[in-house]
């Protein structure tokens, strides 16, 4: 039983808004976990996998209309409008709360009330937090189970006085007497999804929607946008990061951590598998990062998940085997094609569709004959961390892992050269907060070639006003001496031609990249001082093997576009506009001195 009592509470007050038919307190075994897995077969809202090929997998089609996080549906509902800041939706908290108690009255008739104590970040580590869901879907259930640490061993590291992040969940479903979800995904309407966070009282409201980030509370709406404000007034970092490490031929090893927007091959770069011989890179997130200073006063970094919630579309054996690896059993997929023998299958997996197969829809499909993928292209898979096999031995390290370098960087097919790194902390921030990818005017309602600004790639995940948020790594550069922060670095793997041909390969070959990074941690490799930043000369990146990167190129690849960074930076003004009295003197000092280092 809850021995904890404000927990006790908390569920009991939960349990009589929500009324639901019973409730569950979650023990985090394989049992629990087996039977959210049969309850949702016998439901008819999954299907087996086959057994031979995907051990334990099984496909999940979820409603048309919740396939992914719903941002214009998130709320920061502080107590003013000010500190959730430009980037975030406000609602006042009391307004919210009542709107959504209207929501969640009776939303759990019919159904049972789960309720999931979970760890982000190792169990009893000092760096992990708690929190514990209530939910009335089993597919959260079993998908926390992956992603996070749950059950009995949590509650007993919360022993009776202990924090705890409550996170409130329902589909918005209740269902009638004698009334069973047929197989039809259990949802509520877009109008009345609410992803909500109440930063001031640490607590996370979700209604209407089973998917993903809106649903599984741990990932983003946890360890990001509320872990932001308690690292703000901690003194720590809470970032939308993969981290990896990476080994020499020497076997000395160093750790990185890279912040990119969506689509931008996070997990691929989490997982790559270098070219360049005698290299090696290891995985220990592709996701969240959650750094503090050591003893040394390094940073050490944790991956507070426990899983991988990857995008299966593009993936491949080709672009990431390890990721092929780590989902071929015990794995959760959202949203793919399924084939004739209960394969899964989807757009970009290396292989032509075999035969007639099922789409994400249900539908029957064929390939060459619809003009609508197979799978959406935001399926995704739920897998084991454990299961990969780059993951780092170090990655359940509850003392994390120490941090050399960041990498920035996004979508840029003109201007941003392929790697440059800052001149300081500051100017570093400088480039995290300048953060931008192109899109296309099919990907979103903007004209194509717009970039769309992403700071840090916590635009719809930083919790507070976005501006403070850049104080607060400004601040961060002073709480140790410079030698001991972690060297920054833009990287731009979407440089084309102007007539439109990917300069650079990507993939594994971006260890050339990470190879130099290394280099400039160690005090080595070559490079040339910038208007923009310290550049490699262009035989320090390693070309060895490599025959489709010409001197040319190469280059091309490495020049500063003067015009180019001329017009960028009027629109970085336009950007830094946005942020009005928040945004600190010493980026606009970096943003003047940049420009006075152009003209
Ligand atoms: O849906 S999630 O937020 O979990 C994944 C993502 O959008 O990055
Ligand atoms: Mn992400």
């Amino acid at each position: 039983m809850v021995k904890h009592k404000k927990l006790a509470q908390w569920i009991d007050e939960m349990a009589a808004m929500v009324t639901p038919d019973s409730t569950h307190i979650c023990d985090g075994s394989q049992k629990e976990y087996d039977d959210m897995i049969r309850i949702t077969v016998k439901e008819g809202l999954a299907t087996e996998l086959n057994k031979q090929k995907l051990p334990n997998c099984y496909l999940f089609r979820s409603d048309p209309s919740d396939v992914a996080r719903v941002e214009n549906r998130t709320y920061i509902a502080s107590k003013t409008k000010e500190q959730a800041g430009p980037t975030n939706n406000w609602i006042d908290p009391d307004e919210l709360k009542k709107t959504m108690k209207g929501l969640y009255k009776g939303c759990m008739k019919g159904r049972t009330m789960y309720v999931i104590p979970f760890s982000m970040g190792p169990v009893g580590s000092p760096i992990s937090k708690i929190g514990v869901e209530i939910t009335d879907s089993p597919y959260v259930v079993a998908n926390m189970h992956i992603m996070t640490r749950v059950g009995t061993k949590v509650l007993e590291v919360l022993g009776e006085t202990g924090e705890f992040i409550p996170c409130m969940h329902s589909v918005g479903k209740p269902l009638e007497k004698g009334e069973t979800d047929g197989g039809k995904w259990p949802c509520a309407p877009l109008d009345k999804k609410y992803i909500s966070h109440f930063p001031e009282e640490r607590t996370i409201w979700s209604y209407g929607s089973g998917y993903g980030g809106n649903a599984l509370l741990g990932k983003k709406c946890l360890a990001l946008r509320i872990a932001t404000v308690m690292a703000r007034d901690e003194g720590w970092l809470a970032e939308h990061m993969l981290i990896l490490g990476i080994t020499n031929p020497k076997g000395e090893k160093k750790y990185i951590a890279g912040a990119f927007p969506s689509a931008c091959g996070k997990t691929n770069l989490a997982m790559l598998i270098p070219t360049v011989p005698g290299w090696k890179v290891e995985t220990v997130g592709d996701d969240i990062a959650w750094m503090k200073f050591g003893k040394d006063g390094r940073l050490y970094a944790i991956n507070p998940e426990a899983g991988f919630f990857g995008v299966a579309p593009g993936t491949s054996m080709q672009s990431n085997p390890n990721a092929m690896k780590a989902m071929n059993r015990n794995t959760i997929f959202t949203n793919v094609a399924l084939t004739g023998d209960k394969d899964v299958w989807w757009e970009g997996i290396g292989y032509d569709a075999p035969g007639k197969v099922i789409d994400w829809n249900g539908n029957e499909w064929e390939q060459g004959k619809s003009d609508k993928p197979a799978a959406h292209p935001n399926a995704r898979f739920t897998a084991p961390a454990k299961q990969c096999p780059a993951v780092d031995p170090a990655w359940e390290d509850p003392a994390g892992v120490p941090i050399s370098a960041f990498l920035f960087g996004g979508r840029r097919p003109s201007t941003v050269p392929l790697v440059h790194q800052s001149f300081s902390w500051n100017h570093g921030v400088f480039l995290g907060s300048i953060v931008g990818s192109e899109v296309t005017a099919a990907a979103l309602d903007v004209k194509a070639g717009t970039v769309r600004r992403d700071p840090f790639a916590m635009l719809p995940f930083c919790g507070y006003h976005m501006g403070d948020y850049f104080k607060h790594w400004i601040n961060i550069g002073s709480k140790t001496s410079s030698d001991k922060l972690p060297k920054i670095f833009y990287v731009n793997w979407f440089r084309k031609t102007a007539d439109g041909k990917w300069l650079w390969p990507g993939y594994g070959e971006n260890s050339r990249v990470l190879k130099w990074v290394f280099e400039r941690c160690n005090g080595e490799g070559k490079a040339v001082e910038t208007e923009i930043g310290f550049m490699p000369t262009v035989d320090a990146i390693d070309r060895t093997g490599l025959s489709d990167v010409s001197e040319q190129d190469m280059k091309e690849l490495l020049t500063v576009d003067r015009k180019g960074w001329l017009a960028e930076i009027d629109l970085i003004k336009q950007h830094y506009a946005n942020f009005g009295d928040h945004l600190p003197s010493e980026l606009k000092a970096e943003l003047e001195a940049l420009e006075k280092r152009l003209k």
